[in-house]
């Protein structure tokens, strides 16, 4: 899939629409496509609606906060930490999503995420991380997210970080996170 070149300060013509380019990783099975297709879908949304699959692209252009994000949803298999490197250089924002509920697999999502950002391709971008699957039985919460991921450690490496719980089956957090990336890549 190729990417659309528009940069940073870039506005739509004739508009006053800003345009962003956000990637969105994660491990596969995180929720990236479902939170996506919430985000685009609003209330209309059902749990239904059939996810891509984890080794295509998915990507989406949507307005919102006067902004126009291109989101590339860049699929979470094992082999797709490698192209994420590919694929963040023109980003001008990082989406990054973690299955709170599911201990088994936070190492290894705190593993990539550090391997992406200490490998200076994704360097000084404001990262959102979406902690989903918040309905599901015990979820760990932004503390226990922030000391999973070991966030202090990747902290410098960013522009700004937030750390959102979310729900995408159940629509909550969703644009309460995507509205902070949108304030977020306006100041930049
Ligand atoms: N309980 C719950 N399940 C979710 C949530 N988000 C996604 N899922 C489910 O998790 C599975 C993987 O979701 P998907 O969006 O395909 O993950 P992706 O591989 O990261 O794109 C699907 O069965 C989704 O229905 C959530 O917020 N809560
Ligand atoms: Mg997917």
């Amino acid at each position: 899939m190729k990417f659309c070149s528009r940069r940073n300060s870039e506005t739509s013509p004739g508009s006053s629409l800003s345009v962003k380019r956000v990637v969105m990783i994660g491990l596969e099975k995180s929720g990236k496509s479902t939170i996506l297709q919430r985000f685009k879908l609003g209330d209309n949304f059902h749990a239904q609606v059939p996810t891509r699959d984890d080794n295509e692209y998915h990507f989406e252009n949507i307005e919102y906060n006067s902004t126009l994000m291109h989101i590339s949803d860049l699929g979470g298999g094992p082999q797709s930490s490698k192209k994420w490197k590919d694929h963040v250089g023109d980003a001008d924002a990082l989406v990054y999503v973690v299955d709170a509920s599911s201990f088994e697999y936070v190492d290894i999502a705190r593993e990539k995420l550090h391997d992406l950002l200490f490998s200076n391709y994704a360097h000084d971008l404001p990262l959102l991380i979406f902690a989903n699957k918040q309905d599901r039985p015990c979820p760990m919460e932004t503390e226990e997210i922030k000391e999973e991921l070991d966030v202090d450690e990747i902290l410098p490496l960013c522009k700004m970080l937030k750390i959102q719980m979310c729900s995408a089956t159940r629509g909550k957090g969703v644009n309460e996170g995507f509205n902070w990336l949108t304030k977020i890549m306006r100041l930049a």
